[in-house]
């Protein structure tokens, strides 16, 4: 009896150590926009990374899917409360991009995505398989409405932070606010210290 017990008691230990403060979990896939749906056809796709001092490195679609791609199984958390425990994703890694680029990066960047939206990130939480540009959610070609064709994705960020549909990566040498950031939302926006605005 007691043993059983344990484990039960273990088992929501784990999910509650799992799920950070005043966040719950849910099993669909909100979507949340600010913007249309861009329509990008890939053809006509490319992701552009850009220096601080300007020079830039463009990837289209096919010398994207040429870079070395690697998979994350990881828990995601919305600012709006929602967290959803154990999405697999497929993209290329910023450890694979940096390594790819012709110039050095600066310490922070901006992503500008189709549509508008923008968010920074540190460089220093890019790294380290920290983050990644996602191309594929369970197996299938990312949807539209979730970024596709490819997202940024920061998981141990909000979500605000994984940029979909992002079009260009801009290094800048200062910490410089993005859409919701201008609007309130914390510069960082660590779930565990529930840093959700500024
Ligand atoms: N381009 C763009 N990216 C975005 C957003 C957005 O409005 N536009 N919303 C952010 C927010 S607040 C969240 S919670 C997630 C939602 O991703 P999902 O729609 O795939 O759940 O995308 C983030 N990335
Ligand atoms: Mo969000």
């Amino acid at each position: 009896m007691a043993i059983v017990n344990r484990g039960f008691v273990g088992r929501r230990d784990r999910d509650a150590r799992r799920l950070p403060p005043g966040q719950y979990t849910t099993l669909d896939f909100p979507v949340l926009s600010a913007e249309p749906t861009p329509s990008v056809p890939l053809e006509k796709w490319s992701l552009a990374v850009q220096s601080a001092e300007h020079r830039a490195s463009t990837f289209t679609w096919e010398q994207f899917q040429a870079l070395p791609h690697g998979e994350i199984t990881t828990d995601i958390h919305c600012v709006t409360r929602w967290s959803k425990f154990a999405t697999r994703w497929r993209g290329v890694s910023f450890d694979t991009l940096l390594g790819a680029l012709p110039f050095e990066p600066a310490p922070y960047v901006m992503a500008h995505c189709y549509g508008g939206y923008t968010t920074n990130v540190p460089l220093a939480d890019l790294t380290g398989g920290q983050g990644w540009i996602a191309d594929t959610l369970d197996g299938e070609p990312l949807a539209p409405e979730h970024g596709g064709p490819a997202r940024l994705l920061v998981p141990h960020l909000y979500f605000w932070k994984s940029a979909k549909w992002v079009r260009r990566l801009r290094f800048m040498p200062e910490d410089t606010p993005g859409f919701w950031e201008e609007r309130g939302y914390h510069m960082y926006g660590d779930p565990w210290r529930e840093q959700r605005y500024s």
